[in-house]
């Protein structure tokens, strides 16, 4: 039985992290779009699937399994446990350091500043400026240090292309449109480790959106 995924047939947001691993592992799926605009992820039957009734989710025979993260995370060992995960200890340390720096110094304030920034203003709502003004300093104090980790190493979760670098994916790319071109404004490093994550096939597939089934 195919993989099905529940999801707005587009890149942005925490679906986006997961896309790219789908691709980078070669896993065919099924996409069951949620339409967000009709609260459709706030249904009884949406948060059967996911309580916090947020997206994504994936549906792997009777597994059931939400977090963007833990989702990138199972795809990776199930498909391909040497090349998103290293396995060696160091390696594997290095690599756990960087997930959790994205987790708690990249996505807390990429998310503030891509809702101050972008979601609400669609939504014709006005930008919290002093929120939006926060999260932006705060980003860019972390950009600084990754400008400062990737002047030594490759990608962020160590010299191989990792999950740590797949996790930023997610809110990323949005960031520009939110108004703080920070990837690529950041610093040189900063700016030629994101050309290469986005320029991977595996992201570029989905500049058109995602089909109802997809193979490889
Ligand atoms: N921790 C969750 C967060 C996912 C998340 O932020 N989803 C957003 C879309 S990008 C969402 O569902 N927002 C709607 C809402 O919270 O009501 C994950 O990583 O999967």
């Amino acid at each position: 039985m195919v993989l099905k995924v529940y999801a707005p047939a587009r890149t942005a947001g925490a679906i986006g992290a997961v896309l790219m691993t789908l691709a980078e592992t070669q896993t065919p799926f099924e996409l069951v779009p949620i339409d967000m605009s009709s609260d459709e992820h706030k249904t009884a039957a949406y948060r059967a699937l996911q309580p916090f009734a947020q997206i994504p989710v994936i549906v792997d025979g009777a597994f059931v399994l939400h977090e963007s993260r833990a989702i990138c995370r199972y795809l990776a060992a199930k498909h391909t446990p040497s090349q998103l995960v290293p396995t060696d200890p160091k390696a594997k340390a290095r690599f756990e350091q960087g997930a959790s720096v994205e987790f708690a110094a990249f996505h807390p304030h990429a998310y503030t500043a891509v809702i101050e920034g972008l979601a609400k203003p669609a939504k014709g709502k006005p930008t919290d400026q002093r929120v939006y003004a926060a999260a932006v300093a705060q980003l860019a104090a972390t950009l600084a240090v990754y400008e400062r980790i990737l002047a030594r190493q490759r990608f962020l979760g160590g010299e191989a292309f990792s999950l740590v670098d797949v996790f930023h994916v997610s809110f990323g790319p949005l960031l520009a449109r939110a108004g703080c071109d920070l990837m690529t404004a950041a610093g040189p490093n900063v700016a030629r480790w994101w050309g290469e994550v986005i320029a991977r096939p595996s992201w570029t597939r989905w500049e058109q959106g995602v089909g109802s089934t997809e193979a490889y």
